[in-house]
Order: C-alpha cells, then structure tokens, then sequence
C-alpha cells in the first residue's frame, strides 16, 4: 500500500512540526477540507494583493496562516492525481492530463497502486465527501459499470456531487454526475435552485454534506474536497455578481498590476527589491476591442467572488452545527492563471436574433459537450471578440494579459513551471489546531516552501495509516493495495526517457528551486513536448527573487553552481 502524505503533510509538518505535546493537547480527529480553485493567479485572493472582493477567505487568512511559497503541478490533472494520492503525478498515472502516452506515468487514469486521501482516511473513521470537479480519470461516459472504477465512490469518496470531466458551461455542465450516476442540472429532484450556476451548486452541495453530516454521522469526522471548477475558463457569471466588478477594471493591465504589487508589498508577501515580471499578452493600448477585454476581468473577478460566497456559506454551517474549531481548511489552486486563448478569435460576430432561433432542449437532456451547441433555452453558443462574455451563449478565455494580471508579480502561466505556473496562495485555518501551536500567530505568513506532495509528517489526525514508498528514503515497500503489486513508477519511468534525474529532485523543498534552472531536469519533470517547458531558457532564483530569476539565463554555469551546492 502506497503512501498518505498530501497537501495535509505540508501544512501540518510546517504548522505543527515538531510540536508533539501541543498536538497532544489538540483536538484529535478534526474535520478536513480541502477547497481548491482552478486557474487561478497567485494575486487574485484579497488576501494575497488582489481587488477581488474575497472577504470569507480573507477572514479564514486572518484567522489561520497563508503561505507565500507553495506548489501545484501546473496543471488540472497532475495538480489532482498528487493532492489525492501524495505522490508524484506519475507515479499515480497522470504526469500529463487525460490522454494515454503509452507510459505508466503517462495512462490519464489513476491507477491501481496509489492510495487516495479518502481510502486512507475512511478505514480510519473518516466520512468522505467530493464535491466538485474530479478530471482523474479519462473514463467519463463508460458504456460499462465497470468504466467508472476510477469515479469518486469508487476511489474512497461516500458522497459525491460534480463533474467527472474537466471543464464545461457554468449554466450546463457536461458530465454531471450525483454519486456514480449522471444527472441532468435542470432534472434533479435533489437540487433545484432558481437558476443553476455550478459554482453555487458546488458550495451548495459543500454546505448541505456539512449540514447532513452533523446531523447523522457526528460521532466520526469527515474529509471534504471541494474541487472548484471557477474561475477556469468560460467566462461566465451572474449578472449580480459582474454589476459589482463594473468598471473596475477600466484603466486597463498595468494599473491592476501596479496596484497589486503596491499591496503584496505592503502584506509582505514579495521582497521589495523583487523586480516583477514584464508585461505580457498585449499592451492595453493595443488593444482594439477594450469593452471586450474589460468585460472578460469583470466576468473572472465576479466568478471568483461567488467562489467566496460559497465558502461564506460552508463556514456558516459549520458554526451553526458546531464543527468550525475543530475543522482543518486549505484553500490553494491547481495552477496558475491561464493564457489559453479559448473562443478569442476576429470573425464574423452574429448578433443575437430577437427570439432563439433553437429548439430548446428537454429538461432531463443530458448535454454531453464542453462547450455546449446551445442553450437550454436554444441561443446559440457565441464566441469571439465581438461578443461579451459572462452568460449561458457565450464561451471564452480571459486571455494572456489577464493572466499575466492573475499571476503578478510572476512570469508565465497556467501549463509552465515557472513561478506563474506553479505558485499559489495556501491558506491554512484550524483555531483547535493552529492555536495549540507554539509560536503561530494567527493571520501570520509563512514562508517555508512547500508543495503538494510534502515530506510524510502528517500528524493530523491519529489513527490513520501511513504508507510508506521506497521513492522517499527507500523505506521497505508494504503490501501492495487491493492485492495489486504496488511499486514506484517514477525510476523507471524516467530511465524509459533517457534521463538521469529522479522527478524528486525536481518538487522537494529547497531543491526544486535548483531543478527548475537545468533543462534537462525540466524536461524531466514533464516529458510531454509542451513548446512552453522550452519558451523561456534556463533560469533560476537569485538575488532578484523568482519573479525575474537572476542566475540562469545570462549565466548558466552559476546556476549549475548552484544546483550543485543545493544537491
Ligand atoms: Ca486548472
């Protein structure tokens, strides 16, 4: 049986570690949950310099701890596969997305030698609930019962709400699924709000698991990930929350950029000295179609703030049923802000006719598409620059200069391993935890780096078995999981790829950041022929911070030099 050393092994070990009489005197078993956004910037939160009105996950900030140096994958997929199981995406099967690249890394479907959080946790006392967006598995409309070995029930989850797939319509989500059966969002006897949003439909679902899980499972504590589908592209929102975001970004990138820099500055979340990353995607003077362009931040910044409503909403229930101080949350993001430059295209624009010229669909209709051929009332779906984004029959991204917004002070995106890639926000809240902690000062920074797949230090909760993996210290290997023989992936995988470098040295603290400046430990990292891994040369982490990198490129032998000390 693999390892159980997640996200939760991170924070705990820079919390709590080494702190066992405090531990001691701590609540044992607390409730987890784990709220991750997708595609999001490191500067879009309040609390880490954005003008996104965030308050519930300001409060949780101020009241807990928030990193300044954790990690994702880069990425949707990878991102999951190594918060679910603490390992390497690889080794799990998904070192890229979905697709099978005929290596074991590489199969886009967990595979049997892992062991997610909710396995590991249930046999431990643990109720299990996803809600949200799953995108582990490349079996999403199985024609068999057994295609659905790698859904959330089937992989240790009691509850689930969401989708399988990885993106899709805000209004009409393709794959939606209520425990292991897919589910029409305009049919479901169980849900019916007024008007269907999946992002109120995700914290909806979040709130009620917390509702009915004090009401008929209190004597055990529960883990919950709530897997955000905002505020990845479309661009869609509600037109109550775009009103509150009118006009606020008018005065176009630099602006934002500036100001977000002025606060991280003053939060002390970036050095001073730290020259941030160039502009890029576009000047706003250049730009041709400026309502278009504003109109596609108002419609990110709403989405991410009925994210936090949403997390107003869990943390209310949580009070009103006398869970919240014994509740360990994380909130983080799967990957930067992303640059894709979904339905941005000139073109012939077709106004909206005057009534839909499409038969509207069935209530019970089961839309397959990412990207819808209609609404269920029958508009049309629209996209390029002459159409403005934010409802059901539009689809775009917010584009490359919003992202480089998203991901200030940082370089690059969304898909790179650079710092806009890869950094994001951890904010870390458990008053019955963090308070019994020598030394941890509530709405304090914390600037250890840390990743997803952290050192195996979880003391979280006693009780729970903890695997081990020879990939971290070559520990003896337990009995394989589910009978199945359980090895590490990763040695064999990249001697298969012609490379000497282990993908550990390439995520561990302190080490990463060496990795990150040698390009053949790059490619390790993601053998997949991404051109991104190749846009931007050798770089690495000086004097300048990680924003610019300040060894590298004009000087490579100082990087080896100093990827050698570090190693
Ligand atoms: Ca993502």
């Amino acid at each position: 049986m693999k390892r159980f050393s997640t996200i939760l092994a991170c924070v705990i070990g820079s919390l709590l570690w080494p702190v066992p009489a405090a531990m001691a005197t701590a609540p044992s078993r607390p409730n987890i949950i784990l709220i991750m956004a997708d595609d999001m910037g490191y500067s879009d939160l309040g609390c880490y310099g954005g003008e996104i009105a965030t308050p519930h996950l300001d409060a949780l900030a101020q009241g807990g701890v928030r990193f300044t140096q954790f990690y994702n994958t880069g990425r949707c997929c990878p991102t999951r596969a190594s918060l679910l199981t603490g390992l390497y995406p690889h080794q799990a099967g998904i070192g890229h997305m979905m697709e099978d690249k005929g290596l074991d890394g590489y199969r886009g479907d967990l595979n049997t030698r892992c062991v997610t959080i909710a396995e590991a946790l249930r046999p431990a006392g643990y109720r299990t609930y996803m809600v949200g967006k799953w995108h582990v598995t490349k079996k999403v409309n199985p024609a068999e019962e057994s295609g659905r070995h790698n859904w959330p029930l089937q992989r240790g989850f009691d509850r689930f709400y969401g989708t399988i797939h990885g993106a899709g319509s805000f209004f009409d989500p393709n794959s939606l699924t209520r425990d292991n059966r897919h589910i029409s969002p305009y049919a479901d006897p169980e849900y019916r709000p007024d008007a269907f949003y999946y992002t109120d439909a995700i914290n909806d679902h979040a709130a009620r698991f917390i509702a009915d899980h004090a009401r008929d499972h209190r004597e055990q504590p529960f883990l919950m990930y709530v897997a955000h589908t905002a505020p990845h592209w479309p661009m869609h929102a509600k037109a109550k929350d775009i009103e509150k975001y009118r006009g606020k970004y008018d005065a176009g990138y630099d602006a934002i950029r500036a100001a977000r820099v002025e606060r991280m500055r003053a939060m002390g979340l970036i050095d001073p000295r730290w020259e941030i990353a160039p502009q890029q995607g576009g000047t706003w003077d250049a730009v041709k179609n400026r309502a278009f362009e504003i109109r596609c931040m108002e419609v990110f910044a709403a989405m991410i703030d009925c994210l936090d409503q949403g997390v107003g909403r869990m943390v209310a229930e949580l009070k009103r049923t006398g869970q919240f101080d014994n509740t360990l949350i994380l909130f983080f993001q799967d990957n930067g802000g992303c640059a894709e430059g979904m339905g941005r295209r000139e073109g012939d624009i077709v106004p909206r006719a005057d009534q839909p010229p499409l038969p509207p669909l069935a209530a019970d209709y089961l839309q397959p598409n990412m990207i819808p051929n209609q609404t269920r009332d029958g508009w049309p779906i629209r996209q390029g620059y002459g159409v403005l984004p934010g409802a059901a029959d539009t689809y775009h991204g917010y584009g490359e200069a919003w992202a480089n917004v998203s991901n200030t002070p940082f370089r690059e995106y969304k898909h790179w391993v650079h710092e806009g890639g890869i950094a994001t926000p951890l904010v870390a809240h458990w008053p019955a935890g963090i308070r019994t902690a020598p030394d941890q000062t509530p709405g304090r920074l914390v600037r250890d780096p840390a990743h997803l797949r952290g050192p195996e230090r979880c003391r979280v909760s006693p009780g729970v078995r903890r695997p081990s993996h020879p990939a971290d210290g070559g520990r003896q290997f337990a009995a394989g999981f589910r009978g199945a023989a359980a090895r590490p992936l990763a040695a064999d995988l990249f001697r298969a790829r012609g490379q000497s470098r282990g993908p550990r040295r390439t995520v561990e603290t302190g080490r990463q950041r060496a990795c990150r400046s040698l390009g053949t430990v790059r490619h390790d990292c993601r053998p997949d022929g991404n051109p991104g891994f190749v846009r931007q040369p050798t770089r690495a982490f000086g004097k300048d911070g990680p924003a610019m990198g300040g060894v590298g490129g004009s000087s490579p032998s100082r990087a080896v030099d100093l990827a050698a000390r570090l190693w």
